[in-house]
């Protein structure tokens, strides 16, 4: 844990450029009748769960470069999220993946999340590797699995997975399955997709009533000729049967390129079925990257869709599940989370600033230049030091990123965990 001295007094040799910059944006919006700190305070309020499995180096299948400091064991996961919590006030929770991050000792690590301010957000199964000692491999499917063996050991962990999460007081499982096939004839597309229906239901079944499913979808990889659960559709069917507590979550690299992402959440969020949102940016496909680094129009779009949704009183949607699922090999895992909930707080608080009702106006009397325009005069506008006078205001650092550095908070980690610590996880 940092002292809440260094961040306020580095918060201070940052204070002058800071008051610039707020009182600009404050008078741009004040001109245009927006209440200020009604933004804030929404940015405030805006929470994004860190995954357990992004605080390590990610790397990719030819090789990985660590940085040193990675968190070994559940415990130091948590303290890693404490801290980016500590500087951006915007990550309050954290999301397990099992068997990685079993908890040993569940009260233990409820005292440590409590003394970090923290909750446990979502928990990620995981059948799509097999375990040292499995007695049944997923090397050809999970919960789409031919054989009764392996299919029932997949749901069998799913529900283990909700065990070890009530444990903690999560609500959610997150369901991600990396199972299709790789060659044409290799696998009967309706029959995959039944056995995985009746397994989720059969997971759904074993779930408390007040738990949710997160239904992820992705186009291809690991599998490159069909994945049983390519595309939204997909999810969205699955939950349809399944109940009403399945929802789909949208993970923004799970897209081929140029992908109407916008229309896809506009669309869920009508059929009251988008249940979450995994972050990260993409230039291919699932490259994992910092959120927003590639496509921040696209991004901005997305959040625009996403606030009206949210703010329409005819939409019945549940609220949403917003967490980070980014990994890769070149940054300091906790710096590019840092930079990560930024671009997501930024976005958020444009969104907020659309103006709504001109942009109705606009759309029901088909003035096509003056909706764009309304869309771009927001996504232009440098919304910054919102973000950073929402961090100040609960306590927070104005610019974490340099906080931590300015702090030396890695240089520490690698002191007391080692150059060569690994984290458990992908
Ligand atoms: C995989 O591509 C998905 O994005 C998953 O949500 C997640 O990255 C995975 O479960 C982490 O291991
Ligand atoms: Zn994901
Ligand atoms: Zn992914």
């Amino acid at each position: 844990m940092l002292t809440t001295d260094i961040i306020e007094d580095h918060n201070k040799t940052l204070a002058t450029d800071h008051q610039f910059k707020l009182a600009y944006i404050s008078e741009l919006l004040d001109r245009k009748g927006i209440d200020v700190q009604s933004i804030i305070d929404k940015i405030k309020a805006f929470q994004v769960a860190i995954p357990s499995w992004a605080l390590g180096t990610g790397g990719t299948r030819f090789g990985r470069f660590p940085n040193g400091g990675e968190p070994r064991n559940l415990e130091e996961k948590i303290e890693d999220v404490g801290l980016i919590h500590q500087l951006n006030g915007s990550s309050n929770s954290i999301s397990l993946h099992i068997p990685w991050d079993i908890p040993s000792d569940a009260s233990a690590v409820k005292q440590l999340l409590k003394a970090n301010q923290l909750t446990i957000d979502s928990v990620n199964s995981n059948t799509f590797q097999d375990q040292k000692d499995q007695s049944f491999s997923y090397k050809f499917g999970s919960l789409c699995h031919t054989k009764d063996e392996s299919r029932n050991l997949a749901i069998e962990h799913n529900i283990a997975c909700v065990e070890y999460g009530k444990q903690l007081d999560s609500k959610v499982l997150t369901v991600w399955l990396a199972d299709g096939s790789n060659f044409p004839g290799q696998q009967h597309f309706r029959k995959a997709y039944q056995r995985t229906a009746d397994s989720l239901a059969t997971i759904y079944e074993a779930m408390p009533s007040d738990w949710t499913m997160l239904i992820e979808y992705k186009p291809y990889e690991p599998f490159f000729y069909s994945m049983v659960i390519p595309d939204w559709g997909t999810s969205y069917s699955l939950c349809q049967q399944i109940g009403k507590n399945a929802q789909v979550l949208v993970d923004l690299g799970h897209h081929l390129p140029n992908t109407n992402i916008e229309q896809i959440v506009g669309r869920l969020m009508h059929f009251g079925r988008l249940g979450g949102f995994h972050f990260n940016g993409s230039m291919y496909g699932d490259d994992d990257l910092t959120t927003g680094s590639i496509k921040p129009y696209q991004f901005f779009l997305i959040f625009n869709e996403l606030v009206d949704g949210m703010q329409d009183p005819n939409v019945k949607n549940p609220p949403l599940a917003w967490m980070i699922d980014a990994s890769h090999n070149t940054k300091d895992p906790i710096e590019d989370l840092l930079q990560s909930v930024n671009a997501i707080l930024a976005t958020y608080a444009k969104a907020l600033l659309v103006d709504r009702i001109a942009l109705a106006d606009a759309q029901e009397n088909n003035d096509v230049l003056k909706a764009e325009e309304l869309l771009r005069d927001i996504f232009f506008t440098d919304v910054r030091a919102l973000v950073a006078e929402a961090s100040r205001q609960v306590g927070g650092a104005l610019d974490p990123v340099a906080t931590f550095r300015h702090a030396k908070v890695r240089e520490n980690l690698i002191g007391q965990r080692g150059k060569f610590s690994v984290a458990t996880g992908l």
